[in-house]
């Protein structure tokens, strides 16, 4: 089974992805919607909160681990990494790979929750991958709660997503990682408002490559996955709130347990 990680219900967009391109292979989501905002918390609470969520998932027979979720991604995919011996996917090295592979000025824009972009991680596995690599990152704490209140078509997020954007627009970055996965949720305000020069990553299709090509690469992986029930998506606190706002990001009807 492919255990696919979250700080709540952010990551459902990128398991949206991973169900469509991978429809045979056995999924449980785990988000911690009990604890989530993960973004304004510290690095030890993200580890300790994430660490026990990896733990659940490896119990009910996760054989590959994906981190859909770029605060645990940049603050905690090393620890888990480290501790069990699975595959481990997270959002933090595919996206940046994905932002590499079509950049032409190699000038990069992120932006992410508090503790995604105070981390540094972008920025660190993109100079890894390319040391010339030019990157500035920008906090955006609203857009998580605007997308979780429903707003995403309200004047005020593209007020809100607009000023965001400027000092990335301003230094003439020339691709965006949208790095944390409630921004799907207003990608096309991003897209407008940063403008047309500016190529705009996908991170869920990104995840959603990467998995499908690591499996493509080691059937022996690919069969230890292959579906045998519909797949689960657990939660740490199920609330109507939750239930409506797990629909909206996944864009379908599911059932949270
Ligand atoms: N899922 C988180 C992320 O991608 O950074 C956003 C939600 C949160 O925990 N703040």
């Amino acid at each position: 089974m492919i255990g696919i990680l979250d700080s709540g219900v952010g990551g459902l967009t990128v398991a949206r992805a991973l169900m469509a391109r991978l429809p045979g292979c056995d999924m449980r989501y785990f988000g911690d919607t009990a604890r989530t905002p993960y973004g304004d918390k510290s690095r030890e609470a993200i580890s300790a909160c994430a660490s026990e969520g990896a733990g659940h998932l490896m119990r009910q027979g996760a054989t590959l681990l994906v981190i859909a979720c770029h605060t645990i991604s940049a603050l905690a995919a090393d620890e888990i990494r480290q501790r069990y011996e699975v595959p481990v996917f997270d959002m933090v090295s595919v996206t940046a790979a994905r932002a590499l592979e079509g950049s032409e000025k190699g000038r990069f824009g992120v932006i992410g929750t508090r503790a995604t972009v105070e981390s540094g991680a972008y920025e660190t596995c993109l100079r890894r991958l390319c040391e010339t690599a030019k990157v500035f990152s920008q906090a955006c704490p609203l857009i998580v709660p605007l997308v979780e209140a429903g707003y995403t078509h309200r004047p005020e997020a593209a007020m809100i997503i607009k000023k965001y954007l400027h000092p990335i627009k301003v230094r003439q970055m020339d691709t965006l990682i949208p790095g944390c996965t409630h921004y799907t949720a207003v990608e096309n305000i991003i897209r407008r408002k940063i403008g047309r020069r500016v190529r705009v990553v996908d991170p869920s299709a990104a995840m959603a490559d990467a998995v499908s090509s690591f499996l493509e690469a080691h059937p022996e992986a690919e069969a230890r996955l292959r579906r045998l029930r519909s797949p689960v998506f657990e939660v740490s606190d199920v609330t109507p709130h939750w239930e409506r706002t797990a629909q909206a990001l996944f864009r379908q009807r599911i059932r949270l347990t």
